[in-house]
């Protein structure tokens, strides 16, 4: 199994700012035990990270035909993006979108998601480890599939 894992603009920060919100792990770290956990499972994880609305639909569309299934944390792009959502529709690869913070306890402009609606789970709130959830969660619904 394949799978992809995406991240949005200003993740690249993590561990170097805003440590209350968004703890002090960075997305290296994230990016290693994760590849880590899902090779324990048989499952190959391939990790992109993007400040560029573009280059993170590219990469989707490049998803195509390899990756059985998409974890995303689009950051800010999750409030905005319509191509984001498009994009995930267009490849039709199913796909957990996840938060490290409860989005829902925060700004009001961050409660609504355009990928949600789309998505097979959404995972919030429990920082760094949203990341392994989300992996489990779309682990599972996967080998359901087979
Ligand atoms: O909680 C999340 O994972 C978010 O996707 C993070 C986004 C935010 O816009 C979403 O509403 C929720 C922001 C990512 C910014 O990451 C930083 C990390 C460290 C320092 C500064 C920003």
């Amino acid at each position: 199994m394949h799978l992809l894992l995406l991240n949005g603009p200003n993740l690249n920060l993590l561990g170097q700012r805003e440590p209350g919100i968004y703890g002090t792990d960075t997305l290296d770290s994230i990016e290693a035990s994760l590849t880590a956990e899902a090779l324990k499972q048989g499952v190959q994880l391939d990790c992109f990270q993007s400040n560029f609305e573009g280059a993170l639909v590219e990469r989707i569309h490049q998803a195509m035909g390899v990756s059985q299934g998409i974890l995303i944390n689009a950051g800010a792009y999750t409030h905005t993006s319509i191509a984001l959502r498009d994009a995930l529709a267009g490849v039709a690869i199913p796909y957990v979108e996840l938060h490290l913070s409860n989005t829902h306890a925060r700004e009001p402009f961050r409660h609504r998601s355009y990928l949600a609606e789309r998505a097979l789970g959404v995972v919030c709130g429990f920082g760094a480890q949203s990341y392994g959830l989300a992996l489990q969660g779309l682990i599972h619904h996967l080998h359901q599939q087979e």
